[in-house]
């Protein structure tokens, strides 16, 4: 079969979609897109008290993402993580006093469901965090459980003499109150549900069905989701929690159907491996950090393992994947304010398996290390008066670095870290293969680039990021196309906006330069070698090598008009002539060296010849 890129990805959608229907390559609306996670209190402040809302938020949707694939101005994320956005006491929102009411300093529940209606009219889905491991100590369901009514007694974990057990990482968790002792994982402010206690499972759940259902919410991302159950010294991980969210995915599955749950499980691989199949997915902290750790130490040995256990661990694709969230320190002071490192690491998580999460600030360079409030602080718009955040002083300072790392200034500069990850989202939106493909690391003449093929029903794209700041004159290695096609092929650096040909017939050898900490995203094009169908077989150009003259001879009587077009190796085209006849003479004053000579007609069909001038 002759090569025709129309056919050819006409073919990939079939092969794809019959795929699916088998559970090889899943596709849901989550791996077609970026996520972006979002502290509301620090995005945007719209009323002037300084703290961000929902108003704020829904006034910056455009800068997320605009609902138009042809801007550059949006950073094109499709999804958003909102931190928690109940009733609560704290800053923070992690200890809810009220799961049917929004937090009235971030505005209203009008207010929350416009920007919902406003994010889905632009094409952004909007998952909020749901807090389901403990309430505050200030919700009425532990007021009354502490005063031992009778219905709400069991909603916690009540033990007069619970010994003196400690938490998984050693911590106190057992507090005293009114003569007897309640569990509380992280504090005494937020005591842990009693998953045992089956009024507690009822209202859970029909808490997660008025968001759904009532409210249209896309999901959930589920804090602490490995706590739920403790039994003895099973403090995580229980049975029961894996079984519960099983129960309470299909129950949101039946309330809002292709609604995502998304879990927090701080744990290893073979932890989180527990819950495939359970939850939709859950973030790897572990790739993150290895991938964090590849930039830091020059050295991605550990990701390129990470990622290879990807593939037992978790259904294709169906893992969420970051470089910081909002209980780190912030990458950029990770890399101690190295912007180049920052892009690299950028480059690492966005190119690979899973669906990638970037967290408020991270685009602009924000600093932030603990504790907690100094990596939530407010997001830097432009160097006008308090960041462009708000009119007012915010609830907590600004970063000093404002002034020169903030979206304003960073948009405007085409070499700006802003610019770098606008680019690779746009890249990972239109690329299919990086969204759903196949990873397979590659192995190169330097172990310090992170060299990788991601591949999906023929299409192929090759990532190298550089993890040091050395440049490398030459990283040489072999690739070959996973379909096992044959034929010289056209590279597309598609980061830096170049091409390249390769000449080779299965396997191509590649020769490329790195600078410091540069990343490449090279997809590798359809097969344009001399192919093997009658037409193309009875297309003839002599003398090859040639020397100031070519010749071009359509065999068959009858075809289509021939175009030829004649391009050096870096893809450039010299020479193009329509309608050239079915025996035509060409004069060729090019210097020695290899040429590509495309002959191709109106139906779509082409071949491609290596021309040899000497
Ligand atoms: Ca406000
Ligand atoms: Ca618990």
């Amino acid at each position: 079969m002759f090569t025709l890129p129309g056919k050819k990805h006409i073919a990939s959608l079939l092969i794809f979609i019959s795929f699916s229907h088998f559970g090889f390559s899943q596709i849901n609306w989550w791996n077609q897109t970026t996520a972006y996670e979002i502290f509301v209190r620090s995005f945007y402040d719209s009323n002037a008290d300084g703290i961000g809302d929902f108003n704020g938020l829904t006034q910056k949707l455009d800068y997320l993402n605009d609902g138009n694939a042809n801007t550059n101005s949006d950073l094109g994320v499709g999804l958003l993580w909102l931190m928690p956005i109940n009733s609560t006491p704290s800053d923070h929102g992690y200890d809810v006093t009220n799961y049917y009411t929004v937090n009235p300093k971030y505005g209203t529940l009008n207010e929350f469901k416009t920007l919902l209606t406003q994010a889905h009219n632009r094409g952004i889905k909007v998952v909020m965090d749901l807090v389901l491991n403990h309430t505050s100590d200030q919700h009425p369901w532990f007021v009354k459980s502490a005063a031992n009514d009778p219905f709400y007694r069991n909603f916690y974990r009540w033990d007069a003499a619970p010994g003196n057990q400690t938490g998984p990482w050693g911590q106190q968790v057992w507090y005293s109150k009114n003569g007897s002792n309640y569990y509380g994982l992280f504090w005494s402010g937020m005591p842990d549900l009693n998953y045992n206690y089956q009024p507690v499972k009822d209202s859970v759940f029909a808490i997660a069905k008025y968001w759904l259902k009532e409210i249209g919410i896309d999901g959930f991302r589920l804090d602490a989701a490995m706590y739920l159950f403790e039994e003895g010294s099973i403090l995580k991980n229980h049975p029961k929690t894996i079984a519960f969210w099983k129960e309470f995915n299909d129950s949101c599955e039946s309330w809002k159907a292709n609604s995502l749950l998304v879990g927090e499980v701080w744990d290893s691989p073979a932890s989180i491996k527990l819950y495939t199949g359970k939850l939709d997915m859950c973030f790897e902290f572990n790739l993150a950090d290895a991938n964090i750790n590849a930039i830091s130490s020059g050295n991605p040995y550990n990701s390129r393992v990470t990622l290879n256990n990807t593939k037992t661990s978790y259904q294709d694709n169906q893992f969420a994947t970051f470089l910081t969230n909002h209980d780190q320190n912030r990458v950029f002071d990770v890399f101690n304010t190295n912007i180049e490192m920052n892009k690299a690491a950028a480059s690492l998580y966005l190119t690979q398996p899973g669906v990638p999460f970037l967290y408020y600030g991270e685009e602009v360079a924000m600093r932030g290390a603990k504790p907690d409030q100094y990596i939530r602080r407010p997001m830097q718009w432009s160097n006008a008066g308090n960041a462009g955040f708000s009119t007012v002083n915010p609830w907590i300072a600004l970063n000093s670095n404002y002034a020169n790392y903030n979206v304003s200034v960073m948009q405007a500069d085409p070499n700006s870290l802003w610019n770098h990850y606008q680019k690779l989202i746009k890249i990972r939106k239109q690329q299919s293969v990086l969204q759903i493909g196949t990873y397979q690391n590659i192995i190169s003449t330097h172990n310090e680039v992170h060299t990788y093929q991601r591949s999906l029903s023929g299409d192929d794209i090759l990532v190298m990021v550089n993890t040091t700041n050395t440049t490398i004159d030459t990283v040489q290695f072999v690739i070959s196309r996973s379909d096992g096609s044959v034929g010289n092929c056209k590279f597309v650096d598609l980061l830096n906006d170049t091409s390249f040909f390769v000449m080779g017939n299965g396997q191509y050898s590649i020769s490329l330069p790195l600078k410091p900490y540069q990343t490449r995203i090279i997809a590798i094009d359809y097969p344009i070698g001399i192919t093997n169908n009658e037409w193309s077989n009875n297309l003839i150009v002599y003398p090859n090598p040639a020397t100031n003259e070519i010749t071009i001879v359509q065999k068959l009587l009858g075809q289509p008009q021939l175009n030829m077009q004649l391009f050096n190796l870096k893809g450039e085209l010299l020479i193009s002539k329509e309608n050239i006849g079915d025996l035509s003479k060409h004069q060729i004053a090019l210097p020695n060296g290899i040429y590509l000579i495309k002959l191709s007609n109106e139906l779509g069909e082409y071949s491609t010849q290596k021309l040899v001038i000497n």
